[in-house]
This record gives structure tokens, C-alpha cells and sequence, in this order.
């Protein structure tokens, strides 16, 4: 009986020390990260919205927008087949992209959905991954220069067959 209590006491004193411990770090980790400039968010704009399904394709290959429009973008996902093998998202990003290289990045980027860390700053908006009916919606400012941007599905292989469109600026 008193090994035990002793025993429990230990853990007891070890659970002190983990906590403390975790006390420690987390004061440190309230000071800032380094990342990206945040992009500004709008609160509302004007919907749009694409469907994509068990085809890989999009329904809305082009989107015409003005210059810093604030847009509502709304990617449902129309199809039955499950996440695993045929989900979708949509990511628009900015001009200058080589799209090969993005893609093969995103296809090893597993646990961030399909969406390369190191491409962050090069994301203007990025919808979640989604299964079967499900659908998400993001808002974001179209960019100030006029151009043309691509969005497109990071799901492996979707964007070789076809799941892409154009945000046309202007
Ligand atoms: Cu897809």
C-alpha cells in the first residue's frame, strides 16, 4: 500500500513538473510567428459560385471580376464518390506561379489538404477540401492588377485532367 501512494505521488510530482514545463512554453509561444503579411479579409462580396464533381472538372472555367472586388466564393462539391479518392478544393493563385511545380508540391502536401505550406504567400484564396455534397465558401479581395489569375483543384491529378479555371481581372 504505501509503495502504491509513493508511486502516485511521483507521478503526481512528475505531473507537476510536465505542467510547469508546459507553463514555460507556452509563454514563448505568445510572441508573434513569422509569416506571410496577412492578406486583408472582406466581410462580404459579391457571390460566386462553382461546383465541381465526380468528373474533375469545374462548372465555371472563367470569372471576370473588377480590381480589389471583394468576392464571396462558394465551391460545392456535386459529387457522390468519397474525399479519399475524389475530393476538390479550389485555390486561386497569384500571377507568376508555375502551376507544375505547384501541383506536384500540393499532391505531397497530404496533411495540409492537398495545399503546399511554402505556397502561402502565393494563395490569394483557398477553399477547404471537400467530399461528396459538401461545400465551402471563401471571401477575399480580387487582386489590384488587372490580369489573369488560375484557380484550380490541388486534389492529385485533378488539375492534369482538367480542374482549373481563369480569374480574369480587368
Ligand atoms: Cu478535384
Amino acid at each position: 500500500m504505501k509503495t502504491i501512494t509513493s508511486l502516485a505521488s511521483l507521478a503526481a510530482a512528475a505531473a507537476a513538473l510536465f505542467l510547469a514545463g508546459c507553463g514555460k512554453s507556452d509563454s514563448t509561444a505568445t510572441a508573434p510567428a513569422p509569416t506571410a503579411p496577412a492578406r486583408a479579409v472582406p466581410t462580404e462580396g459579391r457571390a460566386i459560385t462553382v461546383v465541381g464533381n465526380d468528373s474533375m472538372k469545374f462548372d465555371v472555367t472563367e470569372i471576370r471580376v473588377k480590381t480589389g472586388e471583394a468576392i464571396a466564393l462558394t465551391l460545392k462539391n456535386a459529387g457522390t464518390m468519397p474525399k479519399f479518392s475524389m475530393g476538390h478544393n479550389l485555390v486561386l493563385v497569384e500571377s507568376g506561379v508555375k502551376l507544375a511545380d505547384f501541383t506536384s508540391d500540393a499532391a505531397q502536401a497530404v496533411k495540409t489538404d492537398y495545399v503546399p505550406d511554402k505556397y502561402k504567400a502565393k494563395i490569394i484564396a483557398s477553399t477547404k477540401l471537400l467530399g461528396p455534397g459538401e461545400s465551402d465558401t471563401v471571401l477575399f479581395y480580387a487582386p489590384k492588377q488587372v490580369g489573369r489569375y488560375d484557380f484550380l483543384c490541388t486534389f492529385p491529378g485533378h488539375f492534369q485532367v482538367g480542374m482549373k479555371g481563369v480569374l480574369i481581372v480587368d
